[in-house]
């Protein structure tokens, strides 16, 4: 089942921007002279001062690491989102908004946009932010979200946006990390009917962060909050005093765009680091090819801006390309779980784009909720953030798309700023839980654990070679921590960190994480934050934490807690500490699973065996392996006996 071929109606190809051939004839000459491929590609953006010939691309996988495309180009990426579409597209939708609560929504017009962005611009200068200068961003999904990140861009300030579900600690240390002084944030967010008290969790945060001087605050839902006068400046005030013109700032290609924390397998979270105009010709591009968007269709994407999804495909992708955006503040189960097919219907969306953990928790509901919805306006699907089970990819296509839209599985990272594996709807016939082929200019290799190349179908570890303008640049401010993550486990190669299949067609199947990254509902946490969270409590002596397959999340939080001398484990304590992870990190990192562990499994060394507890947690005891290199093999015998249910 998993290997049926499924094609797309003959009616949907013809509008298609690419068909099979098209697709070949593009992804060879992208590879055999990238330079001259994205050197024309970069023109669909409007550049101030155009990159020349010579200086399109400029890479160096070995060494120090340096990526840099259209180098000597002068741009603005706000201009390009805004701007450009003023004289066609002035009265045309930019954003249609849906509130949490569905008697709440508005449309945003391209030329309302510019006047909000010139404002938020405008407020920022006045709040001494300056070119260079990182700004936090704190924000619910509101439209006043994307005015603060088109709003850096336009001033050439880098933005930081900061999930809305992260706790004051994370918030903290993502403002430190990248020494911002400004904050944005909204005295609450809504979600599923309940406050998120985000200005609240800023002032907590700045505690630990004392070199936050100023916070800009959106009025959203009127709830109470603390305030600092002389810090604290409300967003609606000082947009009433500030003009609604500001002139974008020229900014080199190269130039910081703007910073995304991302958990990785050691240490805390980094900051990927993007640049200006090879990131904006990418985003472009590939929401152009891979949605197949034309002219009037509105696109609909459910992830939060708070994830490198929402800045690639609600923001920047399609206002580039002057698109009509949805942006959801809510839920997919609130009132109902029919409220993603409500909103099609509701608002006409043609193309709707949103991740396997939603899919398969909806699919629990059974089909009538997707019923009581016409979902006639759909015409293409697309999913990210996780592989998609073929069960649950095959319930998206025929009960929500009704056998009649494309799926396009999309693959790609944070680190590289957009869609690198995908197939283009038109071009590429569908393999259910595959995302299929490279896009342009992307080359895939399978490599084995000895860093040897594999030919043909196979099994291995997902490297890439020959870089593609999105692709991070850096770690800000940690250089050698980009050439270590990324280049060093297989030289000369970008190393993704993911595991992968290769058919016998040439499609690419994601397995998931090699590294001890845990994707629980298409967030990625590293074990090694949730572990630390954990001995952070003083009742705790050790943690091990590994992920485990979870039916609606794709994979779980399991974790193994050693506690001090003197401490009683109970369902207290277990409460405790779930509650104290929530705490630390943010509900997104809420552990499944605790279970008690009188001791670790080590090597003599010292090394957890993280490979024995993942087998655990599987609850697969068959084949646990070589155990004699342990220092004391009757741990394992324990924690067997003792599994958690
Ligand atoms: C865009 C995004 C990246 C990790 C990535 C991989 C997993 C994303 C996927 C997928 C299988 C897909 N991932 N899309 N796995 N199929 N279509 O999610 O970025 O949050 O950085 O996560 O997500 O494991 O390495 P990010």
């Amino acid at each position: 089942m998993a290997d049926e071929l499924i094609d797309v109606s003959a009616d949907w190809a013809k509008r298609a921007y690419v068909d099979d051939a098209k697709y070949k004839a593009m992804y060879e000459a992208s590879i055999k002279d990238p330079a001259r491929f994205w050197g024309e590609h970069g023109k669909r953006i409007d550049w101030i001062k155009p990159y020349s010939d010579g200086a399109v691309r400029d890479v160096d996988y070995t060494g120090n690491v340096h990526i840099r495309w259209y180098y000597d180009g002068v741009l603005n990426v706000s201009a390009n989102c805004v701007d450009r579409h003023l004289a066609k597209r002035g009265d045309q939708t930019a954003i249609i908004w849906e509130g949490d609560d569905p008697s709440k929504s508005k449309h945003i017009t391209y030329r309302e946009l510019h006047a909000e962005v010139c404002r938020m611009a405008n407020a920022l200068k006045e709040l001494g932010v300056k070119k260079g200068d990182r700004v936090t961003i704190y924000l619910p999904m509101i439209p006043e979200a994307a005015y603060a990140m088109l709003a850096c861009t336009r001033i050439g300030a880098i933005h930081s946006v900061v999930f809305g579900g992260f706790s004051p600690d994370s918030l903290a240390n993502r403002i430190v990390d990248c020494e911002s002084n400004v904050v944005i944030t909204a005295d609450e967010g809504l979600r599923g009917g309940k406050p998120v008290p985000l200005k609240a969790n800023t002032d907590e945060a700045i505690k630990k962060a004392p070199g936050v001087k100023k916070v800009l605050v959106v009025r959203h839902t009127g709830g109470k909050i603390g305030w600092d006068a002389g810090r604290d400046v409300w967003w609606h005030e000082i947009a009433a005093k500030v003009p609604a013109e500001c002139a974008p700032e020229p900014m080199g290609a190269e130039d910081p765009l703007f910073i995304l924390y991302t958990s990785g397998s050691t240490g805390k979270p980094k900051g990927v680091l993007h640049t200006t105009g090879g990131y904006i010709v990418f985003a472009s591009m590939t929401h152009h090819y891979v949605f197949d968007y034309h002219d009037g269709d509105v696109y609909w994407c459910t992830a939060d801006v708070g994830w490198v999804t929402g800045h690639s495909y609600i923001v920047y992708g399609p206002l580039a390309n002057g698109a009509t955006t949805l942006m959801f503040e809510g839920v997919p189960n609130y009132p109902d779980s029919s409220r993603f097919w409500q909103v099609i219907d509701k608002h006409q969306v043609n193309i709707f784009y949103t991740a396997p953990t939603a899919i398969r928790a909806l699919m629990r509901e059974g089909e009538a909720p997707v019923k009581k919805a016409t979902r006639k306006s759909l015409r293409l699907l697309g999913s990210v953030g996780e592989p998609i089970n073929p069960e649950a990819w095959l319930w998206y296509y025929r009960v929500v798309g009704d056998s009649r839209c494309p799926i396009v599985d999309t693959w790609w990272q944070t680190e590289t700023g957009g869609i690198l594996i995908t197939p283009l709807p038109g071009a590429t016939k569908l393999k259910p839980g595959s995302a299929t082929k490279p896009f342009f200019g992307v080359q895939p290799v399978m490599v084995d654990a000895a860093g040897d190349v594999l030919q043909g179908p196979a099994t291995g570890n997902l490297c890439l070679i020959n870089s593609w303008p999105g692709q991070m640049r850096t770690v800000y401010g940690d250089h050698q921590r980009f050439i270590d993550t990324y280049f060093k486990t297989y030289p000369g190669k970008y190393f993704t960190g993911d595991g992968a299949r290769r058919d016998e067609d040439g499609y690419y199947w994601i397995t998931g994480r090699v590294d001890d990254v845990i994707n629980v509902s298409g967030h990625r946490i590293g074990t090694a934050e949730v572990e630390s969270a954990l001995v952070g409590n003083v009742k705790v002596a050790e943690a091990a934490v590994v992920g485990y397959p979870h039916d609606i999340k794709g994979q779980g939080i399991y974790a193994y807690v050693t506690l001090k001398a003197g401490q009683q484990s109970s369902e207290d304590l277990r409460k405790e500490l779930v509650a104290w992870v929530r705490k630390e990190i943010g509900p997104i990192a809420t552990p499944d699973v605790i279970q008690w562990a009188p001791s670790l499994p080590k090597t003599r060394s010292g090394k957890i065996m993280r490979r024995i507890l993942r087998k655990i947690a599987e609850n697969d005891f068959s084949n646990l392996g070589d155990t004699s290199t342990l220092a004391d093999p009757a741990a394992v015998d324990d924690l067997v006996k003792n599994r958690a249910k």
